[in-house]
């Protein structure tokens, strides 16, 4: 019997907290981990610079090159995470067969199939997101291109994507998450900002009349409020992406990284929870900007996860991690993400939400500050400590070690 665990459960108990429930739920929570954190979102294909307004900084030595590197990495990480999850891959980690090569357009089922195989062996589902960037046909503007040759491109891009999706979640049997974002935008003022916009919402369509599962597929789309060389208007904007998503039925993406500064995902949530059956969201940590630095159990992050949790719609919001800092050991900078996101999770199960809602319907204000304050030095350390123990990983600050071990002698020898 752990002696802290036991003692943490009844002082929980005094606030009406079941440390077991909170456990047994957050056991069952599959988070998406994203794929391109290990390699800086450049993928396989080799063929240039990361593009479409996003930007890694940073030159940590250990980078992963090609896929046996990247699932060695992942592995490494998934071993160090308490729990199962789910992977999310992006279009441009096709792995491709001595000598062959698909582009965007001609993806099929078979590239995928190594990430199958991975995501089998770990009991995991798959997750996708088709890669409209870094790519020579991605120079400007892609689903929404005025240019009708560079437009259908991206739509069989798209309709390809699909496909794929819909094999990942037969292989695998969890049901696939996709994700359509695009950099689409202009750096400088627009004579034309409707257009786009209608040629953006017409290539959707197009994909999206491929025909598919829908208890299996889940078409997402993600808003942004700009990127760098794409300053001054974004096609994909957040009106666009919410009204696009629901009047075709299929899922807005909430990134906390594509919001102005004072705007916070967690009041969108519960607004957006009101009017669709399922929402997406992509949790990173934009420092001043969608800086996408890796996530912390910090304010911003424990917010939103109260809100799932309050909304009681863990089964109804998908939840992605979405960053990329190229500066620190990118295996850490996973496992730290993954981590960051469970605990936050975690402190919201440990919450006495029904109580402190009853208070804000009482009009009690006062004793739901008193609440609100005295939650926070709980102690939620011994009931983390506990759900890492009873989901295969370590605690403390052990798991590092294994991180210092494997950057000696697999990272640092890339
Ligand atoms: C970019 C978006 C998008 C990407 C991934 C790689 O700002 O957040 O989700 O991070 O597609
Ligand atoms: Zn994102």
């Amino acid at each position: 019997m752990n002696q802290r665990y036991e003692s943490a459960k009844q002082i929980y108990a005094k606030y009406g907290v079941d440390t077991e429930a909170a456990i047994s739920k957050l056991s069952d929570i599959r988070i998406s981990m994203h794929c391109w954190q290990a390699d800086d979102v450049l993928g396989f294909e080799n063929n240039g610079p990361l593009t479409g307004g996003i930007q890694t900084t940073g030159n940590y030595p250990g980078r992963a090159t090609g896929p046996d590197q990247l699932f060695a990495d992942l592995e490494k990480a998934l071993s160090l995470i308490p729990g199962t999850h789910k992977i999310n891959v992006h279009a441009n980690y096709a792995i491709f067969e001595d000598g062959e090569f698909a582009d965007r357009d001609a993806l099929e089922p078979k590239h995928f199939q190594k990430w199958v195989d991975f995501a089998k062996k770990h009991g995991m589902g798959l997750d996708f997101n088709p890669t409209y960037f870094s790519h020579p046909k991605a120079n400007g503007l892609t689903l929404s291109s005025p240019d009708e040759e560079i437009r259908k491109f991206w739509v069989r891009h798209g309709i390809c994507c699909m496909k794929i999706a819909e094999y990942f979640a037969n292989e695998t049997g969890y049901p696939c998450v996709i994700n359509f974002w695009t950099g689409d935008g202009f750096k400088d003022i627009p004579a034309d900002r409707m257009g786009p916009r209608m040629r953006y919402a017409q290539s959707l369509d197009e994909i999206l009349a491929c025909g598919y599962d829908k208890t299996k597929v889940y078409p997402c789309v993600e808003s942004k409020v700009f990127g760098i060389g794409v300053e001054s208007y974004t096609v994909g904007s957040g009106e666009f992406a919410l009204s696009y998503a629901l009047s075709r039925g299929i899922v807005p993406l909430f990134d906390n990284g594509h919001y102005h500064p004072t705007e916070v995902v967690y009041d969108k949530l519960p607004a957006m929870l009101c009017f669709s059956e399922k929402l997406a969201m992509h949790i990173t940590r934009p420092i001043r900007w969608d800086s996408d630095h890796v996530v912390n159990f910090d304010d911003d992050t424990r917010e939103m996860m109260m809100e799932v949790v309050r909304c009681d719609a863990l089964d109804r919001v998908f939840l992605a991690t979405d960053y990329f800092d190229a500066s620190i050991n990118r295996v850490a900078a996973l496992v730290i993400g993954m981590r960051s996101v469970q605990k936050a999770l975690l402190y919201a199960l440990l919450s006495p939400n029904a109580e402190m809602k009853a208070l804000q319907d009482a009009g009690n204000t006062t004793k739901l500050m008193m609440l609100r304050e005295e939650v926070k030095t709980l102690p939620f350390g011994d009931i983390w400590a506990e759900f890492c123990e009873r989901n295969g990983a370590c605690a403390c600050s052990c798991w590092f070690k294994e991180i210092e071990e494997y950057e000696a002698e697999v990272l640092s020898k890339r």
